[in-house]
């Protein structure tokens, strides 16, 4: 791909609609020639402008007034991009910013791509690829969980694991490559077994990070969950609780619901698009063995399923409603209607014979039971928390993406395969050490490949 760095950019960085302050930033060598030509500051004592101050002034092209603006001018390379950067405060009208956007294309600028800017931060070692996923995670952030997770990531919690495991890495290769070069006793006196303990510590690292990954992906793109379970059970009494409204009509009639319905509801932080589906049972209504169907389709995507059980019942059709889960999906079992039972220990056997029958009738499922009452909200709190905690979604979690997740698995794979073929030769070592090492930096940014640059340019929004 051609970067076309020399290239002086600008887009409107504060989004495609009319606000009351808009921001136009224009990055590259010649923004600040470019501002000059075309803004007036108000006090005539201005001659030049300097770096990281405010101007108030007017913008006017060829005798024609633009706009009143404040601008901001950073000077390379203290600036978001490394270069000359601009910032433009206007009035926030579409069609003005617009306008001023045309004005510096005819001067000479480009328009910059989604994500442009930060990249030219990358590529100019202002901040490190990690930090730039996580300021793209901080902007598309579309629930509290996620914004907390991503502001950790834009602090440098996962930028400062991977840069100890660079250092570490580039200390290890000095060493075992002085080996082949010096007699010892010019090297450190480490020894091998230090450098095994060192690398032992690094896969645990990574491994840590690598354990959020599912996590990280919840989160990132919500979680598909259907609540399932023979008719009457109290589905749709449970899908309108966490919508939190009436969305679905309850009756004690079976077979009320038999169309799919679906809502994105924040549960506590976490995006969640919910299905609440028909009752499984044999039936010869047509509209609800379509609905049946259909049910069985929004099943076998599930990433999270509700089974649904009545109190003190479980029959065929109970069984029948799980038997499609995927495997990989995990299930919690919500034993409802326990109001209708006063004596405790009773509820608790019941919850006991679900859980064995539930490790023999699930696929190896992770699962929750929770026993509750819908009708009077007994225990429902538990039920969230189940989600969070069956989902792996806490605090602890640090956010990578599918990209920076293959890059720390083939770390992985060429640290332990540095572990399995310690005893063979000092090479062999130095080989793996150095490919873990090449990895590293690509995850950083330092090394960086056509895929991130697509990646970044094709997922971020415009101006940033
Ligand atoms: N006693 C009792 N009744 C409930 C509870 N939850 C739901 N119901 C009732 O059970 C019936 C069926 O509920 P509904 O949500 O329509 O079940 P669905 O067919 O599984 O969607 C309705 O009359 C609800 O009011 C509960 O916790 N306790
Ligand atoms: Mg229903």
């Amino acid at each position: 791909m051609n970067l076309e760095l020399e290239n002086t950019i600008v887009a409107i960085s504060s989004g495609l609609k009319n606000a009351a302050i808009g921001v136009i930033r224009i990055s590259g060598n010649i923004a600040i020639d470019l501002l000059r030509k075309v803004f007036v500051p108000f006090n005539k004592n201005v001659r030049e402008f300097e770096s990281h101050r405010a101007y108030f002034g007017k913008l006017v092209k060829n005798d024609e007034f633009i706009d009143e603006v404040v601008v901001i001018v950073y000077r390379a390379p203290k600036s978001y991009t490394g270069e000359d950067v601009v910032e433009i405060n206007c009035h926030g009208n579409l069609i003005l910013m617009q306008k001023i956007v045309n004005m510096f294309l005819e001067m000479g600028c480009r328009l910059a791509k989604p994500g442009e800017f930060t990249l030219r931060a990358v590529l100019n070692k202002k901040i490190d690829l990690s930090k730039a996923f996580a300021i793209r995670d901080v902007i598309e952030a579309n629930t509290e969980k996620m914004l907390s997770l991503s502001l950790k990531n834009l602090q440098g919690q996962l930028s400062s694991i991977i840069n100890s495991i660079k250092e570490r890495l580039i200390y290890w290769i000095g060493w075992v490559e002085a080996l082949f070069d010096f007699p010892e006793e010019d090297i450190p006196s480490v020894n091998f077994e230090d450098l095994k303990q060192d690398v032992f510590k690094m896969i645990q690292d990574i491994e840590k990070v690598i354990s959020s990954f599912d996590a990280s992906k919840f989160l990132r793109e919500g979680i598909d969950t259907v609540i399932v379970g023979k008719p009457n059970v109290g589905k749709s009494t449970l899908f309108n609780y966490l919508y939190g409204q009436e969305r679905v009509i309850i009756s004690d009639i079976p077979g009320t619901t038999r169309d799919i319905i679906s809502e994105y509801i924040n549960l506590d932080g976490v995006l969640v698009k919910l299905y609440d589906t028909a009752g499984f049972r044999k039936t010869s209504d047509l509209i609800e063995k379509i609905g049946i169907e259909k049910a069985k389709e929004i099943i076998a995507k599930a990433k999270l399923v509700f089974w649904v059980l009545e109190y003190d019942s479980l029959d065929d059709d109970d069984f029948e409603a799980i038997k499609n889960a995927p495997n990989f999906s995990k299930v919690i079992i919500v034993i409802n209607k326990i109001d209708k039972e006063n004596e405790f220990q009773k509820i608790k056997e019941f919850e006991e014979k679900i859980i064995k029958v539930a490790k023999e009738k699930l696929n190896g499922n992770d699962f929750g039971v929770v026993s509750c009452s819908l009708k009077t909200n007994f225990n429902l709190e538990t039920l969230k928390e189940k989600i969070h905690r069956l989902m792996g979604i806490n605090d602890d979690v640090i956010l990578i993406d599918n990209y920076q997740y293959e890059i720390l698995k083939k770390v992985l794979f060429y640290l332990r395969r540095l572990l399995d073929d310690f005893h063979m030769s000092q090479e062999i070592v130095a080989v793996n050490l150095r490919e873990a090492l090449a990895s590293i930096l690509e995850l950083m940014g330092e090394n960086i490949s056509d895929v991130v640059i697509d990646n970044m340019l094709s997922r971020f929004c415009i101006g940033k």
